[in-house]
């Protein structure tokens, strides 16, 4: 079959990116680009801390913060300093060859969760993938599990990437449907429910894997204790505790981890999108001895998978969580974010539920679905994005003033009238 003769037309005719307008580009997209994506209208060109700026100049506020991995907002200045210094030195040698950052980035990032070993990764989906060949190989060797029976037991309404074994244990039907057929060796069980995780949980269990806060469900926050709980049973019933952090963590929720609300230490902790800053995709499998033991040379890996610059942005955003700094920030601007939010209770917004600077705020679907609030907001400056219905999820950077913050507010009140 010939080539098929391009369309678009050549270079010259299509002109370079500097000169094509939002609208145009988004044209642009339609032919060539998967629509996996419904992105709200705008094309943004340029940012910096909390505020991005569209092809034409406009300004908006980024409540999104890229689904939380923008943490320190767009283009920290010690982050990028950290890639540029990195990018001038050695950027991949693949793990045939050791290099002189990964062992400082996996020392600090141990500390910095309190476990013992790191399995560096690059997205939030492969530290979920490892997580679970890293379980069962662990309910194998170490439980005593017989072969090829490992079960893990997963929360519903969980969200944990978007491969194929990750789907297979997804409630969702948007994400399942049409992918099978799936990996087995999955239960599913209420979430917030340790009577149903007790019952669920067997001599054939690896490990139980939730979110301590469930993001894309709508930053659906578990009753005080059951995190202890889940801490509890799993140690009781000798399997697992696997917290995927990986929108949580770092900051986000006022500590560290999410799970230190209630003081509870995983076996294993999940970390991946602010990890890298915002600048490269580091994800990470940060676990107790015992359980990274089980893999030996040849059994897992990934050609990017702890490379030079992602260890390099990986240990400068350690560095800014050593200080406790960004997690104070979540915790004092929380506040002001719950009381802000508190106060548009009844006035477009029927209920919120908030941690830190992370919030799932619903909206009285009498004033529009979610993605229509999230129109309307982008129009008045303010990007958030809708997940399910019509709640929005706000998760600024954590870097925001109270000054933006506030504002960000009153436009939310101001678009709900
Ligand atoms: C998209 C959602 C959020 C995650 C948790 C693992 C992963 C994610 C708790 C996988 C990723 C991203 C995926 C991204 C949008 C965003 C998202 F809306 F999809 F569900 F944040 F809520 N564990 N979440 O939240 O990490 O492989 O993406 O690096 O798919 O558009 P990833």
């Amino acid at each position: 079959m010939t080539a098929p003769v391009r369309t678009q037309g050549s270079p010259e005719t299509r002109g370079s990116p500097e000169t094509r307008g939002s609208q145009e580009l988004i044209r642009a997209e339609e032919p060539v680009l998967a629509h996996n994506y419904h992105p709200l209208p705008v094309v943004v060109a340029r940012a910096e801390g909390t505020w991005v700026e569209d092809v034409e100049g406009r300004r908006y506020l980024d409540l999104l913060a890229g689904y939380s991995a923008l943490n320190f907002g767009h283009r920290h200045p010690a982050l990028v300093e950290a890639a540029h210094r990195q990018l001038d030195r050695l950027t991949l040698t693949s793990r045939a060859f050791h290099h002189d950052r990964l062992a400082e980035f996996a020392e600090r990032l141990a500390a910095l969760t309190g476990l013992d070993m790191v399995l560096p990764m690059n997205t939030g989906a492969e530290a979920v993938e490892s997580a679970v060949k890293v379980a069962r190989k662990w309910a194998y060797d170490v439980k005593g599990v017989p072969d090829g029976r490992a079960t893990i037991v997963v929360a519903a309404d969980n969200f944990h990437g978007r491969t194929t074994t990750i789907v297979s244990f997804s409630t969702d039907e948007t994400a399942r449907q049409g992918f099978g057929p799936f990996t087995p060796g999955f239960r599913i069980v209420p979430y917030n429910d340790l009577t149903a995780l007790e019952a669920a949980v067997d001599e054939t269990t690896a490990a139980v894997l939730i979110e301590p806060i469930q993001g894309e469900a709508g930053v659906i926050i578990p009753d005080d204790g059951y995190l202890t709980g889940v801490r509890e049973l799993t140690r009781r019933k000798g399997c697992l505790f696997i917290a995927d952090e990986i929108q949580s963590g770092l900051g986000r929720t006022g500590g560290t981890l999410a799970v230190e609300h209630e003081s509870v230490v995983p076996d294993v902790v999940l970390l991946g999108k602010a990890l890298g800053g915002g600048i490269v995709p580091v994800s990470a499998v940060v676990a107790r001895r015992e359980v990274l033991a089980v893999l030996r040379p040849g059994e897992h890996g990934s050609t990017f998978g702890g490379n030079p610059l992602a260890a390099a942005v990986g240990t400068a955003v350690v560095e800014l969580l050593e200080t406790g700094e960004f997690q104070q920030r979540a915790t004092e601007l929380g506040a002001t974010l719950r009381d802000g939010l508190t106060e548009l209770v009844g006035k477009g917004v029927v209920g919120f539920r908030s941690r830190g600077l992370w919030a799932g705020v619903d909206i009285d679907p009498a004033l529009g679905t979610g993605r229509e609030v999230s129109e309307r907001l982008m129009r008045e400056g303010v990007l958030v994005k809708d997940t399910h219905g019509s709640t929005i999820r706000l998760a600024p950077p954590l870097t925001i003033t109270s000054e933006e913050l506030v504002e960000a507010l009153a436009t939310l009140e101001r678009v709900l009238r």
